[in-house]
């Protein structure tokens, strides 16, 4: 598949609406689709750009738990949050749309009948993680436990934050439910399983060799090491049956009889996403979206970070080739990661830049970071933003190579020509040259866009402006305009064809300052290849008044930005604990008769570790409680002690012992327990409301 396509679909992963984009994300899947996008607009190719929100899995309705709001109040907010500030920072999609809505519904539920007609799942009968309290089964992500690896107690369902062990549930020591708390049952469900193992060889053939088919379908060698180095250390491991269900209340329901309570899995339903928003902008626009996805002469692109390679280079491929009908990539140029001053990137920790505050903040500076996030763009491995470096390649590069060159042209041009491009007079070597180099940089450009290489191509860019740096300062033309005005004249008619030309090359990479640009010099251009002609400007041609192009960034401001991450590290802290339960009716809080009581006398309960059989004044009476703190508090300790108690708790039996009421004890990361003590003399029996 060599021979050049009639249609371009340019895919960014769909970010879960979860959260803000920072600018990890743009680095990694937003920015360099952006700048490939423009280039093929620029060449006059057709192509749809499509993204949008992933609103479904466990990512959203976590969130949601945390936040005390419902999933679609998530997304809905996420979605306009995410979507506006793409927008404003020139990520230019020609649609953005959403997993969550009724047209993706019917996509991915045709889909999936499709390929359930075809034989392609097989239902597998397992033991999963049920809150019986909850009614519910345990997504991954719902349980806690301790990590068989590091004993983390925190370690989740499917993987342990601190040791980055892979997990599955079962793996779990002490689980427990984050909803409800409970220690979860094992209980039986089905589900539809994609049996991988079946597709191996032709996966492993279609990444290695490009085959698909037994016809060439793309070159191997033009995908990125890494990431045919990530898939077939997959390949070469063995596929395994994955399951496309899953058991949740949120999400696009298995579209069968018999299926209650079942949605499919997040990562079936979010590429198929691809899909509909593609179908959506076509219908707005007159097209026809089998077209981008189903004929030969269409080329598809994922634009991804290195997290999702073996999604969109295996599991999707797999459905798309199944189905029947679809194209599968020609390329997935994944990314590597961006870290953040010394750390990785995190949403949970708060540790990111997040674009609409960056936009907020330094208004107008969308090139200063598209073209800072596109030099350290991370292609072919881990890179890092700082402030410090933010601020020394806007000032010695942005506006210190490119700003100055550009800043120079305009103002000899006013000077000496009242902003009348002066004809060629004397023709040179030195000037022939200059137009040779940078159609040759322009040309260059566009190899390196075209074989994903963003930064290569940036610096190409830069290049042009440093040529034309060089050149003014070997010329010297406000020497030159007493003795050779002739000269004076070529060398500032070269430099204005060298400003339009950087016009066109830099469009891909900071589209508001190639525009600036153009305005300045009334120019304006068709074609990336115009960029080619020697001649882009004709003599007596009036150029205007170029407007700022780049402010330096001061040290104030990079101390403010590097503050503002380091505050966010203490509150951070924080964000370990537990989700904020679902919310309750006042009148259930009336409920509980929670009072001040006195412990009168303590003493362990025998053949246990934790538990304290207590005698309580509650005011109205006295009682026993069992209480699980001795391992926080010797009996004689306990004894005296004013207290918190919820009195009307229904009384259960713990070790042969009645227990009437509860009292109430904070519990810290270590798990060591702590009283509640009024902090002002209180009676037994004072109510606590
Ligand atoms: N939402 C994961 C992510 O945001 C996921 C990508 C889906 S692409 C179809 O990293
Ligand atoms: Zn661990």
């Amino acid at each position: 598949m060599t021979k050049e396509p009639k249609r371009y679909l340019i895919t960014s992963a769909l970010p879960y609406a979860n959260g803000p984009i920072h600018i990890g994300h743009i680095a990694g899947a937003y920015l360099p689709a952006d700048i490939y996008v423009r280039y093929l607009r620029l060449l006059k190719k057709d192509v749809a750009f499509i993204c949008g929100s992933d609103e479904h899995g466990a990512a959203i309705t976590l969130r949601a738990k945390k936040e005390g709001q419902t999933p679609r109040q998530i997304v809905d907010h996420y979605h306009q949050l995410m979507g506006d500030a793409f927008k404003n920072f020139g990520i230019s999609f020609d649609e953005y749309h959403r997993t969550s809505s009724p047209e993706h519904k019917e996509m991915s539920q045709d889909i999936f009948k499709k390929l359930l007609e075809k034989g392609s799942f097989e239902v597998e009968t397992s033991q999963q993680y049920y809150d019986e309290e909850q009614k519910q089964f345990l997504a991954d992500r719902y349980i806690m436990g301790t990590c068989p690896n590091c004993s983390n107690e925190k370690a989740y369902g499917d993987q342990c934050e601190k040791c980055g062990t892979a997990l599955s549930p079962l793996d779990l020591i002490n689980p427990h439910s984050t909803i409800s708390g409970n220690k979860p049952v094992l209980k039986e469900t089905s589900h539809w399983y994609l049996p991988m193992a079946h597709h191996e060889k032709w996966i492993g053939q279609f990444i290695k060799e490009g085959i698909l088919d037994g016809q060439q379908h793309h070159d191997p060698k033009a995908w990125k090491a890494h990431v045919v180095g990530q898939c077939m250390s997959w390949v070469d491991g063995g596929l395994h049956s994955r399951a496309m269900t899953r058991d949740l209340d949120w999400g696009v329901p298995v579209p069968l009889e018999n299926a209650e309570g079942k949605v499919l899995y997040v990562w079936l339903d979010a590429p198929i996403g691809y899909i509909t928003n593609t179908k959506v902008w076509a219908d707005k626009n007159g097209k026809n979206w089998e077209d981008y996805w189903k004929s030969d002469d269409s080329q598809l692109i994922h634009f991804i970070g290195k997290d999702n390679i073996v999604f969109h280079c295996i599991i999707f491929p797999i459905i798309l080739k199944e189905h029947g009908e679809f194209n599968l990539p020609i390329n997935v140029p994944a990314n590597e990661f961006m870290n953040l001053e010394g750390d990785k990137i995190s949403t949970s920790r708060n540790w990111a830049v997040w674009l609409h505050e960056y936009l907020q903040e330094m208004p107008n500076k969308q090139d200063e970071m598209r073209y800072v996030l596109c030099s350290i763009m991370p292609e072919q491995k881990d890179s890092e933003f700082t402030w410090t470096d933010f601020k020394d390649r806007v000032n010695n590069e942005l506006a210190d190579i490119l700003g100055n060159f550009i800043n120079r042209v305009f103002v000899l041009t006013h000077k000496y020509y009242n902003g009348v491009l002066p004809a060629r007079e004397r023709v040179q070597d030195e000037d022939l040259q200059l137009q040779k180099d940078s159609i040759a940089t322009l040309q260059k450009i566009g190899e390196k866009l075209e074989q994903f290489r963003f930064r290569e191509g940036l610096m190409e860019a830069m290049n042009i402006a440093r040529l034309g740096n060089k050149y003014l300062t070997e010329t010297e033309p406000w020497k030159l305009i007493k003795t050779q005005p002739d000269r004076t004249a070529t060398i500032l008619h070269e430099c204005l064809q060298l400003v339009a030309r950087l016009s066109i090359a830099l469009e891909p990479f900071i589209p508001y300052t190639a525009e600036k640009i153009r305005q300045g010099l009334n120019f304006s251009f068709n074609h990336w290849k115009d960029g080619l002609q020697e001649e882009l400007l004709k003599t007596e041609h009036s150029i205007g008044q170029l407007p700022i192009l780049f402010e330096k960034i001061t040290d104030e401001v990079v101390a403010f930005q590097v503050a503002k991450l380091e505050a966010s590290k203490s509150t951070a802290v924080a964000s370990n604990v537990n989700p904020i339960k679902e919310n309750i009716a006042f009148e259930d809080f009336q409920k509980m008769d929670i009072r001040i009581a006195t412990i009168l006398e303590a003493e362990r309960i025998p053949k246990t570790k934790k538990l304290l059989k207590l005698k309580v004044d509650t005011g109205a009476d006295i009682r026993t409680v069992v209480s699980g703190i001795a391992e926080s508090y010797n009996p004689e300790d306990a004894v005296g002690k004013t207290v918190i108690m919820l009195a009307n708790l229904a009384p259960r039996e713990i070790k042969g012992v009645e227990s009437q009421g509860m009292i109430l004890m904070a519990e810290n990361e270590k798990g060591e327990l702590s009283f509640l003590t009024p902090d002002r003399a209180m009676n037994p029996g004072n109510e606590v409301k």
